[in-house]
């Protein structure tokens, strides 16, 4: 049972309560005016979507955060409401005036609320839509998963909130988690939609509750629609008032919103029209002035702070719940209704207008407590008490120790793939603190990705346990499938989106729950593209984790092009927070997974710096593109300044001689091509050296870093790809190789300035043996002999063979 369940307010809270939820209002709606009309240098860039959609939520987050939320709570703000949220935190001391005038300027509070860039205790960032609400829904997965395992017992449960905007439930990746939630049996988890019956263009279809309602229930969710405020439930029990609202449930939205826009005189005559012959309905409607009138129609529950205190109060049960609370979009404000509203800002003689009605006087926009009835030291002393803010929020934990070797026993022949599978196996054998920290995930690609053994070892993780039938029928299989709240493996359905916003919330775990995880998916490589936006979103929360994918690129030759991947390795270049790896061999990962343990668990205190340009002391997550290509192995001993060499990105397997004339560069799988290729050039051209490229984000990285560094004054500065190739002779030429896109080698050549001539694969693949497809895509030895061929001249090479 959550604790902490709410008590209903006094008379005098309830006023303190209203007080607050106008002050609120008036705060964001001036953050916003600000932003657009009096702050300087805007380049004439306007506010979006903020001021409408803002006031959408006024009455709900007051509800929430000055009385409903405890300390344990998380939540996630629609994009939008982000200046309701500062201007809470404002009001609890927690945000600054001056970050508020700089909304969406540099450095200020953020256009949309930001765990790594707001300075104001957001739980989850928010801005893709849909991607914030389901977070909420693996955070109690997340919760669910520590507390099975004995952690943070000490603590309450906390309940995962999601503010939902109505249109936000049109993005796909929610009803993926919906159906995950139920699969997992979902606690502790609320969605409050706010249901203003507008997106960004227009007003949304009639009837959507009633198929939210209808949804939610079929996946065990309780549904509380939340329609009329106290005021129309009043006026429903006055005579006439049940006409009046079967006039409101027939309405339709968009005529609705009309009239709240148009006011109170529109509302009469519409009324009037309508129903007004009906004696007791007109009385009803007579006997209020055009204000009321609007009051009162307007007066739905989502703006109607005694009934979402009571409806929230009333949870008594850890089921999921669903509120679809009716609001208008605009509320309390001049353009509130209107279907154009989105981008809707005030004019400043409409802003004027609102500082009166607000009784705010000039120059006193920011003073918290100005124009309220009540004294501010009554104010103060309410807000000292509100529960939310007195706990810790953000939470803490230790590293993990991570062995600086992980023991594998390497095969002549292997792939990084099965490479994987052994390491995970080896670690899943010991008692090891980072064993009994890790929680693998991915979806439905369990086997196939080589998570198997260690998911026999260390069982699956369910709530409840639940017995692999075929082993209890002793039907022999090679994989058990036992699930139990011990279990360190979460199964999921295939839905890429899911993985990664599980991945999210399980790499946040030490700062929700204070109890640090050590979260790996796998996936298809080529299907991360499939839940990229979510991966971009866990990696802005600064969520902590290992990923890795396999098989990769057209290697996976007969799979065809259905399954390859291409644009990767540029994403694992170009993704911030995410460290990109693709070794070739397997004592190459085992130095590269015991990097990544570490890495993933560095602070994330503090912004990149010129000397932290590589995230290197803030830490990021990791992402291993593996393959399922074997691959002859090298005995060697791994040394310090290797292993060092693989996690910076970049080593010689074969050091250019000083007459050298070529470079072959290559990055993961085509390891073999590349050194057949320097065998068959040798006799041409000498001194050839080898590059193997571990991992071309972080030799990328370093580079920049390196340059910027220089370009601040720090001479000495050298990145490690400017060392290794600092001795190539100038007019050596470069031939980079990878499966996968060329570019993201391509730009070695920019180093010291040598030629490049960059091979890889550009167009969706063939179905083929691996030598059909790269003869075909020209990342084959011949192909490469080709290029340092044309690169470089010289006799030529006798081992060269026509071109397809
Ligand atoms: C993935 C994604 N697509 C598009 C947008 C642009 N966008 C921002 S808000 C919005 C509509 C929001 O409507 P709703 O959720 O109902 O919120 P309201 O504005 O009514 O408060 C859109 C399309 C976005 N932020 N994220
Ligand atoms: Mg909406």
């Amino acid at each position: 049972m959550i604790e902490g369940g709410t008590t209903n307010p006094s008379a005098r809270e309830l006023a303190i309560l209203h007080e607050l939820e106008k002050k609120v209002l008036w705060l964001a709606s001036w953050t916003i005016h600000h932003a657009n009309h009096l702050r300087e240098n805007l380049d004439g860039v306007k506010v979006g979507g903020h001021q409408a959609s803002s006031a959408s939520l006024a009455t709900i987050m007051t509800a929430l955060y000055f009385h409903a939320l405890r300390p344990q709570d998380r939540v996630a703000v629609k994009p939008h409401a982000s200046p309701i949220y500062h201007a809470i935190q404002y009001l609890f001391d927690r945000q600054t005036r001056q970050k508020l005038e700089d909304f969406r300027g540099y450095k200020g509070a953020q256009s949309y609320p930001s765990r790594s860039k707001d300075i104001d205790d957001v739980d989850f960032s928010t801005g893709s839509v849909g991607l914030g609400v389901a977070q909420t829904l693996f955070s109690s997965l997340v919760q669910d998963y520590v507390r099975a395992h004995g952690w943070a017992l000490e603590r309450p449960e906390g309940r995962m909130i999601a503010l939902v905007g109505d249109a936000e439930l049109d993005e796909g990746n929610i009803f993926e988690a919906i159906l995950e939630g139920w699969k997992q049996g979902l606690r502790n988890c609320w969605w409050i939609i706010d249901y203003n019956r507008q997106s960004l263009d227009a007003v949304i279809r009639e009837g959507l509750w009633a198929r939210y309602g209808a949804l939610f229930q079929a996946f065990g969710w309780d549904v509380v629609i939340l329609k009329y405020g106290s005021l129309l439930q009043q006026a429903f029990r006055e005579p006439g008032g049940e006409r009046l609202r079967q006039w409101i449930d027939n309405c339709p939205n968009q005529l609705y919103s009309a009239l709240v826009f148009q006011g109170g005189a529109a509302w009469r005559r519409r009324l009037l029209d309508e129903i007004g012959g009906q004696g007791a309905v007109t009385r009803l409607i007579e006997a209020r002035s055009d204000e009321e009138l609007a009051r009162l129609m307007t007066n739905l529950a989502g703006h109607d702070l005694p009934s979402l205190i009571e409806a929230f109060a009333k949870v008594d049960h850890e089921r999921p719940i669903c509120f679809v609370c009716y609001t208008i979009k605009g509320f309390g404000l001049p353009f509130a209704g209107h279907k154009d509203n989105h981008a809707g800002l005030m004019t400043p003689a409409q802003a004027e207008s609102l500082r009166a009605a607000m009784n705010v006087r000039p120059g006193h926009e920011w003073d918290k407590f100005e124009g309220l009835s009540i004294a501010p030291a009554e104010l103060q002393e309410f807000l000292r008490r509100v529960p939310f803010p007195a706990g810790t929020r953000r939470h803490q934990a230790a590293r993990i120790e991570a062995p600086a070797d992980l023991p594998v026993t390497i095969k002549p022949v292997m792939s990084t793939q099965t490479g994987f599978g052994a390491l995970l196996n080896e670690l899943g054998r010991g008692k090891t603190a980072i064993a009994e920290r890790i929680v693998t995930t991915s979806p439905d690609v369990t086997v196939s990705t080589n998570l198997g053994a260690w998911v026999n070892r260390r069982g699956l993780f369910a709530r409840e346990a639940l017995a692999d039938t075929f082993r209890s029928e002793r039907i022999p299989s090679t994989f058990s499938w036992d699930f139990s709240p011990r279990g360190q493996h979460i199964e999921l359905g295939i839905a890429e989106m899911n993985l990664f916003i599980l991945l999210s919330a399980l790499g946040l775990s030490h700062a929700i729950n204070g109890e640090r995880l050590i979260p790996i998916g796998t996936l298809y490589d080529p299907f991360i593209q499939r839940g990229l936006d979510a991966l971009n979103y866990a990696c802005y929360q600064d969520a902590r984790f290992i990923l890795a994918a396999t098989p990769s690129g057209i290697t996976l030759a007969p799979e065809g092009g259905a399954h390859q991947s291409i644009a990767t390795p540029l994403i694992g270049l170009a993704q911030d927070g995410l460290a990109a790896f693709e070794p070739a061999f397997v004592d190459e990962l085992a130095a590269i997974l015991a990097f990544a343990f570490d890495y993933i668990q560095r602070d994330a205190e503090g912004e990149a710096s010129e000397r932290n340009w590589l995230r290197d002391e803030t830490g990021g997550s990791v992402y291993l593109r593996l393959s399922t290509r074997p691959i002859e192995q090298i005995k060697r001993a791994m040394t310090p300044e290797l292993r060092q060499a693989i996690v910076d990105g970049a080593y010689w397997q074969r050091a250019p001689g000083p007459n050298c004339q070529v470079v072959v560069a290559y990055t993961g799988a085509v390891v073999p091509e590349a050194i057949q290729a320097v065998g068959l050039m040798a006799e041409d051209r000498r001194d050839v050296g080898l590059l193997a490229v571990t991992s071309a984000d972080r030799l990328n990285a370093g580079w920049t870093a390196a340059q910027r560094a220089r370009e601040r004054g720090l001479v000495h500065a050298r990145a490690h790809i400017e060392k290794l190739l600092g001795d190539v002779p100038s007019h050596c030429g470069i031939v980079t190789v990878i499966d996968g896109h060329p570019a993201t080698l391509a730009w070695l050549g920019a180093v010291h300035g040598h030629r490049v001539r960059a091979l890889g694969v550009e167009h969706f693949g063939q179905t083929g043996s691996i030598p059909d497809l790269y003869r075909h895509y020209g990342i084959d030895a011949n192909a490469v002999v080709a290029a340092a061929a044309a690169l470089t001249p010289g006799r030529p090479i006798r081992h060269l063979k026509a071109l397809p």
